[in-house]
């Protein structure tokens, strides 16, 4: 491994040298190829002290088993489904390779897996409050990784696994250990969209899958816009036969959407739905009669629509009905409500829309209907019994919102981020941090250096302001995204917002980070998950 790294680091001094040409973009210099002290742990754990004595993994009979003491056991599928995958993570291809059956080193048998609390919570659905500390213990003969909650046991069977390496002989080994961990941030989400192109349910998985490698917990799932509705409603299910690229194939049905929600929850994942109105509905026009403004040229009717048509009972009457499904189909607390990116002018044509604001005395301001709608909608999600999520353009524009809403920020350059985060939570609101995150961006060079700088509570206000901060999300915005270039776009880029999100705020030695990073994306590749190269080298596995 060392070797491995000099000669990396050899390589990276002649390409610096090179890099020093101006080929018309800002280059983001690559930082120093050193070993870290940590391994290849991603994200860093909030407390590791690893010792340099090694044990050996003993490939015959190494398992991963319930504690005794556990709480929880043969009867938690989520456990015994844990155990196997990263059984097979630790043992991708033989157990017996490399191994002295004869057991002549000092060995690690077992991990034990101790859940301490009364209810493990095996059952549930993960939510903004689930335990995810946990505390692993790596020694000679057995390994125990104790948890309050599975959600804690699950995040420490992953680090346990990053734990694991090849000695020279391609024997597995993992070193004593002691690691105490738990999140910095509550959510920790990723935004897929599966509007402007359909995502096939087996890239979701993996993605989701590659989620709970970097610990995140949170699936934002933008899963209908303007291009298409693959979303298939039992209560309208017009919109997705008129509104989906296709009414067969590039739809979710209720079992799909059933079966992504129970795979995100077996690897400690919320999936948060959003549903965005009153932009960003030309899809739901299609399959539903009066939802959208019709837009004027002059006297008449130009037929093109607009945003969602605020002045309609019949709008809110629909409204109600979708979001009582919706709120059914997905089990978490909250629902993304949307309200970004409302274009005014088709609103503004239309002289029905006019006559309204004249009634309302909204004068020409069509953020007051804006913010009319908004209040509507809110009120009928409100009886749901869910929170919601808010993109930031809703408190921009004055609407009163319940005092738990999320308020997600996504607009501007930094200053301008930070200080909205500031207003936010100022304001008493809770804030979610994305605008340093979109990953559907790309550019030239290592450019996840910066989505790793950025920190969500980088802003002026009080300590009471920053315990309002919640977390963050990456994005990946699907325009110029399908399957065909969804993963590697996303990893290991969205691997820093990982670190970020759960790590200690100290943690941001880019050098550090760039060394256990390069190992983490190599060990994603070798699980199966295509993530891009950081810069040049290669993976060890690459030749096995
Ligand atoms: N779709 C929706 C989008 C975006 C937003 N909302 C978006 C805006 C700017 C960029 C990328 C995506 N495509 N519904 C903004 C929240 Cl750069």
């Amino acid at each position: 491994m060392i070797a491995t790294l000099k000669f990396t680091a050899l390589l990276l001094a002649v390409v610096v040298c090179r890099a020093t040409q101006d080929y018309g973009y800002k280059d983001v210099e690559e930082p120093t190829l050193g070993d870290s002290q940590y391994g290849s742990l991603w994200p860093l754990p909030q407390k590791v002290q690893m010792s340099t004595v090694a044990f050996k993994l003993s490939g015959v009979s190494f398992q991963i088993v319930d504690a005794k003491e556990s709480s929880s056991g043969a009867s938690c599928s989520l456990l015994q489904n844990a155990y196997r995958r990263y059984d097979e993570y630790i043992f991708p291809i033989s157990r017996m390779q490399g191994q002295n059956k004869k057991k002549a080193f000092a060995s690690v048998s077992e991990l034990q897996v101790w859940i301490t609390s009364a209810d493990s919570e095996c059952d549930n659905y993960p939510s903004v409050t689930s335990d995810e500390s946990y505390k692993l213990s790596v020694d000679s003969p057995v390994a125990v990784l104790k948890a309050p909650k599975v959600w804690g046991a699950l995040r420490g069977l992953e680090t346990f696994s990053q734990l694991v390496y090849e000695d020279e002989y391609g024997a597995k080994s993992i070193n004593r250990t002691e690691i105490q961990d738990f999140p910095r941030f509550t959510h920790r989400g990723l935004l897929l969209d599966s509007s402007r192109h359909f995502l096939p349910i087996k890239v979701i998985l993996a993605n989701l899958e590659a989620m709970a490698w970097n610990k995140f917990n949170v699936f934002h799932w933008h899963i209908v816009d303007d291009p298409s509705f693959p979303y298939m409603s039992r209560t309208f299910p017009q919109l997705s036969q008129q509104g989906a690229y296709h009414p067969y194939t590039h739809v979710y049905t209720p079992s799909d959407v059933k079966m992504i929600i129970e795979f995100a929850r077996l690897r400690g994942i919320r999936v948060v739905s959003e549903f965005d109105t009153p932009g960003h509905t030309q899809s739901w026009g299609k399959g539903q009669k009066d939802l959208l403004t019709p837009c004027y040229s002059g006297a008449s009717p130009s037929g093109s629509f607009g945003p969602v048509n605020p002045i309609l009972n019949t709008t809110y009457d629909f409204m109600a009905m979708f979001f009582k499904e919706v709120s059914t189909v997905f089990p978490d607390a909250y629902i993304h409500l949307g309200g970004d990116e409302v274009d005014f002018s088709c609103w503004k044509s239309n002289p029905d829309i006019q006559k309204f604001m004249a009634q309302q005395g909204f004068g020409t301001d069509y953020s007051k209907l804006e913010s009319f709608y908004i209040q509507r909608l809110l009120d009928i999600v409100t009886t749901t019994n869910k929170g919601y999520m808010i993109w930031q353009e809703v408190i921009d524009n004055g609407v009163k919102l319940k005092a738990d809403t999320l308020i997600h920020v996504w607009k501007g350059n930094q200053q301008q981020y930070q200080a909205e985060m500031a207003r936010v939570t100022a304001s008493g609101y809770q804030a979610l941090l994305s605008t340093p995150w979109y990953l559907n961006r790309i550019s030239y060079g290592q450019d996840w250096q910066a989505a790793y700088k950025a920190d969500p509570q980088d802003f002026n206000g009080t300590d009471a302001q920053k315990k309002l901060v919640v977390g963050g999300e990456a994005c990946l915005w699907g325009e110029y995204v399908d399957a065909t270039n969804l993963t590697p776009r996303l990893w290991p880029r969205a691997s820093a917002v990982g670190e970020r999100l759960w790590s200690d705020k100290d943690v941001k030695d880019t050098n550090d980070a760039y060394s256990r990073l390069i190992q983490h994306r190599c060990r994603m590749v070798q699980r199966g998950i295509p993530a891009e190269p950081l810069f040049t080298g290669y993976c060890a596995h690459e030749y096995k």
